[in-house]
């Protein structure tokens, strides 16, 4: 159970692989920080539960999430890591810049996915309001950051029992 909001996002650690050996990247969208700040506590405290070591988790910042595709490929070709958790949230506005920043970045993602063997995962919230971003990282919703630090472990366990 994480540290982090351990009664909304449940994962049995019992059935977790052993992660004590992976190394992660994550990066942060410095776009409403309060969210992204609270998705990032999220995964890395679930990191370090599943046995991560804090030294194997690389953090990088980019101002949008609209560079965290950018971002998470610069980590994977400098920081040997196993897989990279890329966290933003992008908030229904006014003008169609929401659709192109969400499109934008998952597009990206999907790039990053098909081009490099180690994955990349997405913890982008796209939401109508900050209320339901709120809910969604630490708040009655759970934290989002958990849940992607959970797929990151699941899908690097798979990576290296396909090597
Ligand atoms: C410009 C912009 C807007 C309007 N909204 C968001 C948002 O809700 N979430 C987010 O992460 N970033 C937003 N951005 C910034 C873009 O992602 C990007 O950083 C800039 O367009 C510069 O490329």
């Amino acid at each position: 159970m994480a540290t982090a909001n351990k009664n909304l996002s449940n994962y049995d650690k019992n059935t977790m692989p052993n992660a004590s050996q992976m190394r992660f990247g994550i990066v942060v969208s410095e776009w409403n920080e309060e969210i992204t700040e609270g998705l990032y506590n999220g995964a890395y405290e679930t990191l370090v539960d599943l046995g991560v070591l804090p030294d194997n988790i690389v953090r990088e910042n980019v101002p949008g999430s609209f560079e965290l595709p950018f971002g998470a490929k610069l980590i994977l070709e400098n920081d040997k890591v196993d897989a990279v958790i890329a966290i933003g949230v992008v908030i229904q506005g006014e003008t169609k810049h929401f659709d192109f920043v969400c499109h934008g970045v998952t597009q990206g993602i999907v790039e990053l996915n098909h081009h490099y063997s180690a994955p990349t995962i997405f913890c982008v919230l796209t939401d109508m309001n900050i209320e339901q971003s709120r809910a969604r990282s630490g708040g009655e919703h759970g934290n989002k950051g958990v849940e992607a630090a959970v797929a990151a472990v699941k899908m690097v366990d798979l990576c290296k029992r396909k090597a």
